[in-house]
């Protein structure tokens, strides 16, 4: 397997499963300030240019946090990434799509990229503020889901790996003060030996 990745991206959430996982497994930097997702070799691999993108063993490839996320669960059942019950999996799969679909693609894309969705540059501190306002939203449902537990289903998930990427962004990139329940999971997380690991091959460790 090999999965493209820009370190500190959402593909951080990927190369953590991997790294819990445990399984042999390569990586392939794209540079994103070289806007090496557009070069034509990663264009075939990946018509829509993001990151993450896994390539499979047989050469298939693989794209969209949740769906790769939920492949690495059910290839590695045994690793228990998710829960084996009907419940806990749709809650563990409910927080992933929400974490990437609002948290990430409503929240942080506005603030990253308020181009996107005003042509207009006037119009990008309101663009930011909103993206804000929808992250503040999805970071206090998620810490009321934590409320009790250390990781979103109980156990680790991949929810928590969806999770720990945005918690990421806040705390370490925006400098966001994340509520109580995130702030502690986010600590958490920084700890799992596959966390750390992976944040040293990234070049992201403080
Ligand atoms: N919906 C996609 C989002 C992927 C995504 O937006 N990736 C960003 C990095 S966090 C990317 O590759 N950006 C490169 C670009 O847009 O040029 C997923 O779930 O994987």
């Amino acid at each position: 397997m090999k999965l493209y990745y820009m370190p500190g991206a959402c593909s951080l959430g990927i190369h953590v499963l991997l790294e819990e996982i445990g399984a042999p497994y390569e990586v392939h930097k794209i540079d994103g300030a070289k806007q090496e997702q557009y070069a034509p070799d990663f264009v075939k691999l990946n018509p829509k240019s993001k990151v993450p993108t896994l390539q499979k063993d047989d050469g298939a490839v693989l794209t969209e946090f949740p769906a790769i996320a939920t492949w690495l669960a059910r290839k590695n059942a045994d690793k228990g990434l998710l829960p084996a019950d009907a419940d806990g999996e749709a809650n563990a799969l409910e927080a992933m799509d929400y974490v990437v679909a609002t948290l990430h693609m409503q929240g942080f894309s506005r603030m990253f990229r308020p181009g996107n969705f005003a042509p207009t540059e006037a119009d990008h501190d309101a663009v930011k503020a909103r993206g804000k306002e929808i992250l503040e939203k999805g970071l206090a449902l998620m810490d009321k889901t934590l409320e009790g537990k250390e990781y979103i289903a109980g156990k680790f998930s991949v929810a928590d790996a969806a999770l720990f990427y945005v918690e990421f962004w806040a705390a370490a990139r925006m400098k966001m003060t994340l509520p109580k329940n995130c702030a502690a999971h986010y600590e958490r997380m920084k700890n799992r030996p596959a966390v750390k690991r992976v944040m040293e091959k990234e070049g992201l460790a403080a």
